[in-house]
């Protein structure tokens, strides 16, 4: 880390009014429940280290090809999407891909269609047709949103000269937001090895970098040693790293085991950022989500998944992850995707009828005839893009033994904070520490009525929490289930 920040007179004050505190301060004598044991928690902030920004791209999406075959969702004028898209993230990332990439051919290609090849077990005996009108759509779309594009080829029935054709329509419609081209989508789900997958992917890649066009990947499954062998042979012309991320199949999923955490993972994050970062490249997450197969219902889509999705985007920020790809989207598209019909269920409000439309791990519910809304993941998803642009500081949390999550930034003059309670029974109080002298903080929470909750999610401001002129600060009381946003300045 450089001591680039000692030069800057915010910090220099706030690290001086930060010095004096002890590690923790005591929440004791603390309860509202007059039988609730609730835990004793800490967090201790540590200003003097500062360490990886968060990239503005953080909370970004992902969705299938077959998405583009409706041109009115992916659209300029279907407004609640473009609304729901810039509410999540002024900056961020749609990427367009999943199976369906690879089952797609593209419409407006002149020269000799690829061979349709089904998957193995799969029922679709024909490709998709990507049609002009709807990659025009998407134009509109990105440039409504203000999001950048990374758009995936087809390499698994494809051939470099449609993949170049494809690629080169997308670059004339979406100009310098096109983020970059990937090619193929979990190859490791049909190459045997890392080599057999490079010998295959390279004469694509040749034939779009002559044209000048952006390239990302290996947008491999889960493959981590892929990731690290293909930055090594193709970092100079790359424009970030990607592989996905799924806890699991949806037949092994519940809350339980989402709110477990995942340490394994984020040991293979940390391998694939010092490569990163050794050839300066960015690592993003290009698809992913709570369990795959389509995600879970009852879990991928209530409370519990908001405080999961918080917690995994903090976490991959912390080591320098630049965004993270929600997979998601229509229940048509995903459960085509697996070579299945969509069943939604009929009936209900309108809250119900936009959610059946909608896959079962997607931040966004709804269709252009219905209207869309916010998953509970969506809200989870705002409370970590609150950390954008900011410096991750390091914390010393003590959990007091219960299923807790803390992390800290510094964004300009204020500090950051982010309290995720993810244990079904324990209440906790958690002493903060290590905060500026004098600060005043704002605090937002994130609750529901129950982990299992699909609706009244919120996400809204939750009173003040200010620091004694000697330093002595707060006590965050975090019922069960619940997360706390909180940002602390220096009064002017
Ligand atoms: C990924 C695929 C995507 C699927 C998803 C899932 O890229 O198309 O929809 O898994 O299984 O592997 O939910």
């Amino acid at each position: 880390m450089t001591d680039e920040h000692d030069t800057d007179p915010t910090r220099r004050r706030m690290l001086k009014a930060a010095a004096l505190l002890p590690l923790a301060a005591a929440c004791n004598g603390l309860s509202w429940g007059a039988d609730a044991p609730m835990t004793q928690a800490s967090f201790a902030l540590d200003m003097t280290r500062p360490g990886r920004r968060v990239d503005p791209s953080l909370a970004s999406l992902s969705y299938e090809t077959l998405e583009l075959s409706d041109p009115t969702f992916f659209a300029a004028d279907n407004h609640g999407l473009v609304r729901m898209f810039r509410e999540m993230n002024p900056h961020g990332v749609l990427r367009i891909g999943g199976n369906t990439s690879d089952d797609t051919v593209w419409g407006g290609y002149k020269g000799k269609m690829p061979t349709y090849v089904p998957r193995r077990h799969g029922k679709l005996l024909q490709p998709h047709v990507l049609k002009p009108e709807g990659l025009q759509a998407l134009a509109g779309f990105v440039r409504a949103t203000g999001w950048k594009l990374v758009f995936g080829v087809n390499l698994r029935i494809g051939s470099p000269e449609m993949a170049l054709d494809l690629a080169q329509t997308v670059q004339k419609l979406v100009g310098d937001q096109l983020l970059a081209i990937q090619i193929g989508n979990e190859a490791n789900n049909y190459e045997p090895d890392y080599a057999a997958f490079d010998a295959v992917w390279t004469p694509y890649a040749k034939a779009l970098r002559a044209a000048g066009l952006p390239i990302a990947g290996p947008d491999t499954g889960a493959n981590t040693d892929w990731v690290i062998e293909y930055a090594k042979r193709h970092a100079r012309e790359n424009v970030f790293l990607s592989r996905h991320y799924y806890r699991e199949a949806a037949e092994n999923g519940s809350i339980p085991d989402m709110l477990a955490g995942d340490p394994g993972f984020f040991g293979e994050v940390e391998q694939i950022m010092q490569v990163a970062d050794q050839y300066g490249l960015p690592f993003r997450i290009s698809e992913g989500n709570s369990y795959y197969n389509g995600g879970r219902d009852g879990t991928s889509n209530v409370f519990a998944s908001a405080l999961w999705g918080a917690d995994f985007m903090l976490a991959l920020a912390q080591r320098g992850v630049a965004g993270m790809h929600f997979h998601g989207g229509t229940l048509l598209s995903v459960e085509t995707s697996l070579g299945r019909m969509a069943k939604a269920p009929a009936g209900g409000d309108i809250v119900a009828q936009r959610d059946a439309q909608a896959s079962r791990y997607s931040a966004i519910a709804g269709s252009s005839e219905l209207g869309f809304q916010p998953r509970p993941l969506f809200h989870g998803i705002a409370l970590a893009q609150r950390f954008a642009g900011a410096r991750m500081l390091p914390g010393q949390l003590d959990t007091g033994g219960a299923n807790l999550a803390a992390y800290a930034a510094q964004q300009g003059d204020a500090v950051l904070v982010a309290l995720i309670n993810k244990d079904a029974q324990r209440d906790a109080a958690v002493a903060l520490s290590g905060l500026p002298h004098g600060a005043k903080g704002e605090l937002m929470r994130l609750r529901a009525p129950a982990l299992d909750s699909r609706r009244d999610v919120s996400f809204a401001a939750d009173g003040h929490a200010s620091v004694g002129a000697d330093g002595t600060c707060c006590c965050i009381t975090l019922p069960r289930g619940s997360a706390v946003w909180g940002q602390w300045s220096l009064p002017a």
